[in-house]
């Protein structure tokens, strides 16, 4: 087996799942601050309440703030060459409407880009991962409002400028598509929803959600345009979460009714951001949901001349739909109105494994879209546990990720030009849909729990020790 000369092997994280150090250097609340944890069944609440027994994990998430040297000298030494992360956008602009910026954000930065260098690591930056500044939230309900279009692209002037020697890679927005279904418009667009997010029953305006990711959309290429003005040579991605729509049988519905959710879930945002323009079948979407968008010919312009330099995806599991039977979900508290596929293994977590469908789902996008990909998240979240000798065995992370490897392979073979992996995550954060530790990713373990009660200090799991081995060998030792 062999991945092109160039590839890129590497990890992602997120500010707000990761990062923590919530109140220092100047940083402002963020809207993922906000959140408390819950489990498995339960609804997050959004809330500034300081009761006691409420506990928001995204504010300490794994001390990377703290612990960044060390993390990536853990990541040097496996060999990783690229490393996906955010920055945190109330870290540079703390309210989000400042004149200036938060120097000591921007210092924070420096360092980790250098820290990055050091060891010849490639950073590719996310510039909003499901984050905002809480006081955009507050002041213009996130996203629903154009305002926050210019404040965005400041935001990117002011990192684009200044690390404009240090980075390469960027992505605009993460899963823009979650903006598409309502799931979780708070943390995709930052827009307040009685107080909760609930994955499952988001009291949703399809109206104010669908004009927001718009002007996400015409941030986004905005920022491309600006982006390749300040260098040349940056390459700046769009990103959604990828899950493919299986028919759940062969009647023709089925088939039909697998065509149109994949247009709405998957396509939707690719076909705006990689082919800058709305795609035929978006007028059938916007009036099944009864809405009207507002786009003028300046944003038809801008989406035009912005179009992204490569796709990335995310990708963890694929679903099955039907036009007329409902059942179990494929994915475990993502309410999506999906159907398990009988024929595949879940994890720990209810979320179904499915190696073959990452190369499917390459397939159709490079397909569609023939530009660059790069897998940018994938990976086994799983309760691991530190033993009595400080170790973790972990051969079912291994396994999955040796098939979704493969997979990879078999889709460089198929003739997809994949650029990047980088697996999520390459240490334990947070999880984004519940926010707890114990959903663990890792190949390095963090010894805080869901409360952050814990040394923080890190393990390598064994998986570590077989993913450098993966490194090392170009993918060939699996
Ligand atoms: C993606 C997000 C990530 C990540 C991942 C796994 O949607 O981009 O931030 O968290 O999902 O989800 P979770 O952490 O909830 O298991």
């Amino acid at each position: 087996m062999t991945f092109p000369k160039n590839f890129l092997w590497g990890g992602a994280t997120a500010a707000n799942q990761f990062e923590g150090g919530y109140d220092k250097g100047g940083r402002g609340l963020s809207s993922l601050d906000m959140v408390t944890n819950g489990s498995i069944n339960e609804l997050r609440q959004i809330t500034r309440s300081t009761i006691s027994d409420k506990y928001y994990p995204n504010r300490k998430a794994s001390d990377f703030y703290h612990h960044y040297k060390e993390d990536i000298a853990l990541l040097a030494e496996m060999g990783i060459m690229i490393f996906r992360m955010s920055i945190s956008w109330s870290r540079i602009f703390p309210k989000g409407i400042e004149n200036t910026p938060n120097e000591e954000g921007l210092k924070f930065y420096d360092n980790v880009f250098d820290e990055l260098k050091k060891y010849n690591i490639e950073p590719l930056v996310t510039i909003s991962h499901f984050d905002i500044p809480l006081n955009l939230v507050e002041k213009y309900n996130g996203w629903a409002s154009s305002e926050v279009i210019d404040l965005y692209l400041k935001y990117c002037e002011i990192i684009f400028k200044r690390y404009k020697n240090k980075v390469n890679y960027w992505i605009t927005f993460n899963e823009i598509n979650a903006g598409v279904t309502g799931v979780s418009s708070y943390q995709g667009l930052g827009i307040r929803n009685e107080g909760t997010i609930s994955y499952s029953d988001v009291e949703d305006d399809p109206q104010i959600r669908l004009q927001a990711l718009h002007y996400q959309f015409v941030a986004a290429a905005k920022a491309v345009v600006m982006g390749h003005e300040i260098n040349p040579n940056f390459k700046i991605g769009c990103m959604i979460g990828s899950s493919i729509c299986y028919p759940y049988t062969c009647h023709p519905k089925d088939i039909i009714h697998a065509q149109e959710r994949n247009q709405l879930y998957n396509y939707y945002c690719a076909d705006v951001q990689v082919r800058g323009e709305y795609p035929y079948y978006a007028k059938r979407i916007w009036d099944n949901e009864n809405v009207s968008l507002h786009i003028t010919k300046n944003d038809e312009e801008i989406l035009k001349k912005g179009k992204a330099d490569f796709l990335a995806i995310s990708y963890y599991a694929t679903m099955c739909v039907s036009a007329t039977q409902t059942g179990e979900s494929a994915l475990a508290n993502l309410n999506l109105d999906t159907l398990r596929n009988p024929y595949l293994e879940k994890t720990d977590w209810d979320w179904v494994i499915d190696p073959d469908g990452l190369r499917f789902t390459l397939n159709e996008m490079y397909a569609r879209y023939q530009i660059p990909l790069m897998v940018v998240e994938n990976g086994l979240s799983a309760y691991d546990v530190l033993d009595e000798n400080m170790e973790i065995h972990d051969p079912y992370r291994v396994e999955y990720f040796k098939a979704h490897i493969r997979a990879m392979n078999e889709a460089i073979e198929d003739g997809v030009d994949l650029r990047a992996y980088t697996t999520w995550a390459p240490i334990d954060l947070v999880s984004a849909i519940t926010g707890e530790m114990k959903k663990r990713y890792g190949f390095i373990y963090v010894d805080f729990d869901d409360y952050g009660n814990g040394t923080g200090k890190r393990y390598k799991k064994d998986s570590y020790y077989w993913y450098k081995k993966v490194i090392a060998s170009n993918g060939e030792s699996l």
